[in-house]
């Protein structure tokens, strides 16, 4: 398969200013006719031939200036138009395509989804309608016409509604039926990814925004019939994104409406079309008895990182694929930290940590690691990443926290400035940060470019006769695949002193080690790595003191200190950065987790290793300080997972002894914290209605993770207040909560809970997407067989993208012991349906097939296993240029 690189990027010899299409809506034969307005590029060679993109295209006629052209002039296949000797000055280029929006299984392009036509052009979607530049720095504009039978009275596109009226029927479609039609005109340029179409029967939700300037804005979003109670949450969310956006960032939204459309057959969360965002319904569709706390947080988020889109993304693009960070990564951090400003700052903090190390850490370290941003690539859909989006999220952070939030500020205004309506680079958007605050990001450039999470190790001591404290960091990249070798990094540093006492430690200034040069003084609280190792003096050190490292995760590296768990318990309870007393938590946690997988596998019979006593004592001193949030507090009580114990081991790793290590922690918590948990349990319960705000979310999160440790204490009382928790449960949050403790936790009421559980909401399929989740995650043995029987299960699909996802995604995402099993059975079941899938939607089997990336890590049995499998897929003989690209590199 063909490989595109960055290095070879060039401009289109001739620019599209204007597209005209008409869709003649039908579910086996639609047809459309594209018209555009082409010139050649000033500057660029024009003698070339004109080739544009095509994916499947079943092309019907060809125009050009209005004459039909003949074969002669021209070379169509299905993936590409060549048109051999285009004008010189301006012309108009006219195709007819004809489509099956019900064959469209890949849900890419124009599709159906439980009836309702709609379209996904990123990234590359839109050739699969049209023969177009099908590439982000073709900027149009567009206008749409849209004729259907009424019995499709929404008819839909980016923009603003122009002409809408009856016409006749047309012919050769049953005369009985009447037709109508509607014309969007979207002002903006755009690239053809951000196009959308939209036609269905449904129900509309209709609010408004006024703008800060005074626009009215109509804000309509269309779900199935029947829904329309479940949109008020997506709805508040979006007014609230609208609103914020022009607060922190002065972006106002730009046309007179703003839609969204929930669909149920979606490949990933959402799109952000102009005008238009287009939906997975699971990130729209929320009520309390049917949607957790979670989804709720969830459906937030999603809504505003698709709003945000409007201003970094379709107002500012990429100019190509490989600047796909600056979309997105900046988008990602804009949506954390409208969510931070909803919710709790340091719990959101902390879950988007927990997040980047479970989802980007694992890929920077195995077969799949890439810069942020990526210098090749064979298929781009699998470049929809964590790195590209969390990682990239988190290089914005960084820039905010290296030129301070004034700086950050100016430069982000100048970017709107110079660059609306422009599709750019990274280097464009770096260079507004540069001029507007006068500094070199040279360096901090090479975080783009490298990938790896680059490790620091810091080394501290205390000379408490010159009361002074030392500090060594010293920074190193490991390699990545094609990166053998890394450059420096320049990596910002938040700190702080805490003094052993646990009262405030201060400092006179800070001194370079070497040159003996000032590097901050008493308010300092940041440290700037550039080179390879630092050595700094903190002078006049008021007490004996412990330095807080990477406060707040202030960047995306591994952290090793020479910090004892003494040091760390002190950190646990007297930290005042929240980040850093939950990490000093995990840090012991951890090193206990570490200490008991190694003596699970080098004994068959298991000595359960005695849990730090000072350690229970201050979790107990956390958990009952009321001046902690809930939410809080409820991060604190959650060990960390068998994947994070995975990563921390990093080879060699048995699943079955991590899993035990877990277990048998957790069930020592639960009987040492023992009347602490269930006092404090039973001290949460709450009468009132459900409300999804932050603060009540937080109380059931405590009291969900309290009730899930009581539970791993085992049965004993534990079974009848987990019934009841159930039985009792207002919202779905608790309910599910309390079926996902009995299930996870082996409860013997389990089976009977998941059969009421299905038979209340059978008619849900969200809902049901939870049920099968759960037990694909059940780290029991038969879990394999049922994952099977649930594949043949009435609720089950393997053409809608949430259900493989809840049920094959879960299976393999949240239970490494039977994911990773010895007998290799539980690769095999993956492989399957990577294999079956992938002749249907190859990007959601190359989604599923991406959970292999870490397999080099495991112990030699499961690794021959797992390459069994992977050298099966790849010894397929059709197969997806997406599943091959995926599978190819984790073998490398
Ligand atoms: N920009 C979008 C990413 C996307 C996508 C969405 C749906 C289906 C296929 C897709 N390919 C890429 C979503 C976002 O990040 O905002
Ligand atoms: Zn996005």
């Amino acid at each position: 398969h063909s490989v595109v690189r960055l290095e070879d990027y060039q401009p289109t010899p001739y620019q599209i200013d204007r597209v005209s299409m008409a869709f003649r809506l039908d579910p086996m034969q639609t047809e459309i006719t594209t018209t555009l307005r082409m010139a050649p590029r000033q500057g660029s060679n024009n003698s070339q031939a004109l080739k544009l993109q095509g994916d499947e295209i079943n092309l019907i006629g060809a125009r050009l200036n209005g004459s039909a052209l003949d074969a002669s002039h021209y070379e169509a296949t299905p993936d590409s138009f060549v048109l051999h000797k285009p004008p010189q000055e301006t012309f108009i280029l006219e195709f007819v395509t004809r489509v099956a929006p019900d064959n469209n299984t890949q849900l890419m392009g124009l599709y159906r989804s439980s009836g309702t036509y709609c379209t996904q052009c990123e990234a590359e979607g839109f050739r699969r309608i049209t023969y177009f530049y099908d590439r982000p720095d073709v900027l149009s504009v567009y206008e749409v016409r849209i004729e259907a039978p009424k019995d499709v009275p929404y008819l839909l596109a980016n923009g603003n509604l122009i002409d809408s009226g009856d016409m006749d029927t047309p012919e050769g479609f049953d005369t009985a039926q009447a037709w109508h039609y509607a014309v969007w005109q979207d002002p903006f340029p755009k690239p053809s990814y951000l196009f959308a179409m939209v036609a269905g029967d449904l129900a509309r939700v209709e609010d408004h925004f006024i703008t800060r300037s005074g626009r009215n804005v109509a804000l309509h979003i269309y779900v199935e019939h029947g829904k329309e109670d479940r949109v008020a949450y997506a709805m508040d969310s979006l007014k609230r994104s609208m609103k914020w956006d022009e607060d922190v960032f002065d972006r106002e939204y730009d046309l007179d409406i703003f839609m969204i459309l929930a669909v149920s057959d979606f490949n990933m969360g959402a799109m952000e079309n102009k005008g238009l965002n287009i939906f997975n319904d699971k990130y729209v569709l929320a009520k309390p008895d049917t949607a957790t706390d979670t989804d709720y947080a969830l459906i937030e988020a999603v809504i505003a990182h698709e709003y945000f889109h409007n201003w970094t993304g379709n107002r500012i693009t990429c100019r190509d694929w490989f600047q796909l960070c600056l979309k997105e990564g900046l988008t990602v951090f804009r949506d954390q930290e409208f969510s931070s400003d909803m919710r709790s700052r340091p719990v959101k903090r902390i879950s988007d940590v927990r997040q980047l190390r479970a989802r980007q850490f694992p890929e920077d370290s195995g077969p799949l690691a890439h810069p942020v941003r990526p210098e090749a690539y064979s298929e781009i859909n699998n470049f929809y990443t964590a790195t590209v989006y969390e990682k990239g999220a988190e290089l914005c952070r960084m820039l905010k926290t290296l030129i301070g939030d004034d700086g950050f500020k100016d430069g982000l205004d100048l970017y709107f400035k110079r660059f609306d309506g422009q599709a750019v680079t990274i280097e464009d958007f770096l260079a507004s940060f540069e001029e507007a605050c006068s500094v070199n990001l040279t360096q901090f450039s090479q975080w783009y470019r490298q990938a790896g999470t680059p490790n620091l190790v810091a080394t501290y001591t205390y000379d408490a006769a010159r009361g002074q404290m030392s500090l060594t960091i010293e920074q190193s990249c490991p390699p990545t695949p094609g990166q053998p070798t890394k450059k420096l990094m320049q990596i910002p540093v938040r700190f702080g002193l805490v003094a052993r006492d646990g009262s405030s430690a201060t400092f006179s200034g800070i001194r370079d080690a070497k040159s003996g040069g000032l590097i901050g003084g008493s308010d300092c609280t940041l440290l700037t790595l550039t080179n390879r190792e630092h050595t700094y003096i903190f002078e006049g050190v008021s007490t004996d003191a412990l330095p807080s490292l990477a406060r707040g995760f202030s960047a995306p590296i591994h952290l090793r200190t020479n910090l004892t768990l003494e040091d760390q318990l002190i950190l646990v309870l007297h930290d005042t950065d929240p980040f850093n007393r939950w990490e000093a938590t995990q840090f012991v946690l951890m090193d206990h987790l570490i200490r008991q997988t190694r003596a699970n596998r080098s004994s068959s019979i298991a000595v359960d290793q005695p849990v730090n006593a000072a350690l229970i004592e201050a979790l107990k001193t956390c958990l009952l300080d009321d001046s902690l949030e809930h939410a809080f507090r409820a991060q604190l009580l959650q060990v960390p997972s068998e994947a994070d114990i995975a990563r921390e081991i990093g080879k060699n790793v048995n699943p079955d002894a991590i899993h035990a290590a877990r277990e048998s922690l957790r069930q020592e918590l639960a009987k040492a914290l023992g009347t602490t948990l269930v006092e404090l349990y039973q001290s949460l319960q709450d009468g009132g209605a459900f409300q999804p705000d932050s603060a009540s979310a937080g109380r059931r999160a405590l009291r969900n993770g309290l009730l899930d440790l009581i539970l791993a204490a085992g049965e004993g009382t534990a079974k009848g207040i987990a019934t009841a928790h159930y039985n009792e449960a207002s919202n779905m949050t608790d309910r599910f909560a309390a079926l996902a403790a009995m299930t996870l936790n082996r409860s013997t009421a389990a089976d009977a809970l998941l059969t009421d559980f299905h038979d209340r909401y059978a008619d849900d399929a969200l809902v049901i997407d939870k049920w099968l989740s759960l037990q694909a995650s059940s780290p029991q043995e038969g879990t394999i067989g049922k994952v099977k029987t649930l594949m043949d299960h009435p609720s089950f699909s393997m053409s809608n993208p949430n259900r493989v996802r809840a049920l094959i995604g879960a299976f393999a995402m949240n239970n490494p012991i039977q994911f990773n099993r010895k007998d290799g059975e539980g690769f095999k079941l993956v492989a399957d349906i990577i294999l079956t899938l992938d002749r249907s939607n190859p990007q959601t089997a190359a989604r599923l097939a991406n959970n292999f990336r870490s397999w080099k890590v495991l112990e030699a049995s499961r690794q021959t296993s797992a390459e069994r499998e992977l050298r099966r897929i790849a010894n397929t003989e059709v197969l997806s240029k997406d599943v091959a690209d995926i599978v190819n590199r984790c073998l490398q």
